[in-house]
């Protein structure tokens, strides 16, 4: 038996996934763990998404963390600035922040095969020598710019929705607004009250679910939350469970998936009377199969007498206007591209390289892969938290987040008690997972309703969790040394 040594566990991000799993490190009782975060404040998404508009479509009572319940959330679906401060909150509370370096982005992630250690960079030039590495980089952090001819030669602002400029004047502008997934519909909602007149264009249409997004949390429902802590955990473990339905509807094409399917379709119907406006807004594929888009003001919005909804294609920009394949010139003072992330992105632009000057970007030539979401083949102790194939808007993202945390901790006690110092994921075992995905991802919704979404990878596999939640705690329960090569020394 070896004497316990404290193993050097960088995380890098401080968003949902970070904080989860610095929440777990402490937790468990690790001491030598520093969480490197590129942006000024903790949150991820939450600190960089601060458009106007901006909620979350998944009711606060679940988008939170099992291991700090807030139970005065002023909204049934809050607003960001409030989901951004709770992070913050959590952060201090919890005395995580002084694990937290803020404003220090890592350039790279080297493994060195001779010492078994990874050396991570700062931008500063900084070095840091770490035992495990843990990428808590999100899946949804890095822009996609379009290419679009004549961008750039546009005289007004333009303002990606997740680098927003809270300073942007649009009140009585001529804006347009491109793109219409979750972010384009929240942003158009917003702006248009104001606006001179606002041009949405929207390459293809997306099904909306009718909800009530500005309802508040009911007056006493804090209050009594906050008295009777365990009635707070049932609710969140009901909605916990609850939220299986979501994975269900996704998963399985059966009368729970076309009810849903049917209120969208009514959603329209009842929202748009006018025939041209409600065939241009009508979808080709089926609801569901994109990342759902939820809202109670859009359908209100577009239809006001300042909004224009414009399907055709941009075939240019100009100093002063968007010009479509058609001719048409849309003269407007600020445009807003509310056109998404490059999802399978990852830790990129970071340079990562693991074992034999293996990089990341050529272990993911044909797109990102991993074990159970969590260990990649060639990257001895390095770990992801919200990797590839993580859950999106069908399991709770925190519920996974602490699952694979709590996994990992399995491999770093070990190093603790010196039975391991070099864990790698088999190949064999990462191909076999990843068969058993595409195998569970062919009935889904996202693969069969006919549409092209941002869940799909450059080898055209749908990214997401096609399991349910009771699959994902079993893959996570603890881990498989025959998956894994463990060496000592
Ligand atoms: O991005 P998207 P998003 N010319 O990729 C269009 C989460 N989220 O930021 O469909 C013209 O969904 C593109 O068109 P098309 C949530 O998971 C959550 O809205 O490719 N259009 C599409 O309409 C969500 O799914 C919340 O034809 C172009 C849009 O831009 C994820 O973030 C709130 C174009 C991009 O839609 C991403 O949502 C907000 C081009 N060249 C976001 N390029 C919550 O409430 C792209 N588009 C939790």
């Amino acid at each position: 038996m070896t004497a316990p040594r404290e193993p050097r566990i960088v995380v890098i991000g401080a968003g949902v996934a970070g904080i989860t799993t610095a929440y777990v490190l402490q937790d468990a009782g690790f001491t030598d763990f520093t969480v490197l975060e590129k942006g000024s404040d903790v949150g991820g998404v939450w600190y960089w998404n601060h458009y106007p508009g901006l909620t979350c479509d998944v009711p606060s009572q679940i988008y939170q963390f099992g291991f700090a319940p807030k139970p005065d959330w002023s909204k049934i679906w809050s607003t960001g600035p409030e989901i951004q401060r709770y992070h913050r909150d959590v952060a201090e509370d919890l005395g995580l922040m002084d694990r937290i370096r803020l404003d220090t982005e890592v350039t790279s992630a080297v493994y060195d095969d001779d010492a078994g250690t990874w050396t991570v960079t700062l931008a500063d030039g900084e070095h840091l020598v770490a035992d495990f590495v843990v990428c808590a980089t999100g899946v949804l952090q890095n822009p996609a710019i379009p290419d679009i001819a004549g961008l750039e030669s546009f005289a007004g602002p333009v303002v990606h929705t997740a680098r927003w400029d809270d300073e942007l004047a649009t009140a009585g502008k001529r804006i347009a607004v491109i793109g219409t997934g979750s972010t384009g519909v929240q942003v158009v909602s917003a702006l248009q009250p104001q606006a001179q007149s606002l041009v949405h264009f929207t390459r293809t249409p997306q099904w909306i679910l009718w909800a009530p997004m500005w309802l508040p949390q009911l007056p006493f429902a804090g209050a009594a939350l906050k008295a009777f802590p365990s009635a707070h955990h049932a609710l969140y473990r009901g909605l916990l469970w609850g939220s299986g339905i979501l994975a269900d509807i996704v998963r399985n094409d059966t009368w729970r998936r076309r009810a849903v399917q049917a209120y969208a379709r009514l959603s329209l119907r009842r929202q748009v009377p006018d025939g041209a406006l409600r065939e241009a807004l009508t979808p080709d594929y089926q609801p569901l199969c994109k990342r759902q888009v939820v809202s109670g003001s859009y359908y209100r919005a577009i239809r006001a007498a300042n909004a224009d909804l414009v399907t055709d294609g941009i075939a240019e920009v100009t100093e002063d206007a968007i010009i479509t394949s058609d001719g048409t010139r849309h003269e407007v003072d600020v445009i807003v591209l509310a056109t998404g992330f490059r999802a399978h992105d990852y830790m990129r632009p970071m340079e990562v390289v693991g074992r034999d000057g293996l990089t990341i970007d050529e272990a993911w030539e044909g797109g990102p892969r991993a074990y159970r979401m969590t260990a990649i083949p060639g990257f001895p102790n390095l770990f992801t938290v919200l990797g590839p194939n993580s859950p999106t808007g069908s399991i709770s993202l925190q519920h996974t987040a602490e699952r694979t945390a709590r996994y990992l901790v399995s491999w770093f006690d070990a190093f603790r008690r010196g039975e391991a110092d070099r864990i790698e994921v088999t190949e064999s075992a990462t191909a076999a997972f990843n068969e058993q995905v595409v195998a569970a991802l062919e009935p889904t919704v996202w693969n069969t309703g006919g549409c092209n979404s941002w869940y799909f990878n450059e080898s055209g596999v749908v990214d997401l969790w096609p399991f349910d939640r009771r699959e994902l705690d079993a893959m996570l329960s603890r881990p498989d040394p025959s998956h894994f090569h463990v060496r000592r020394g």
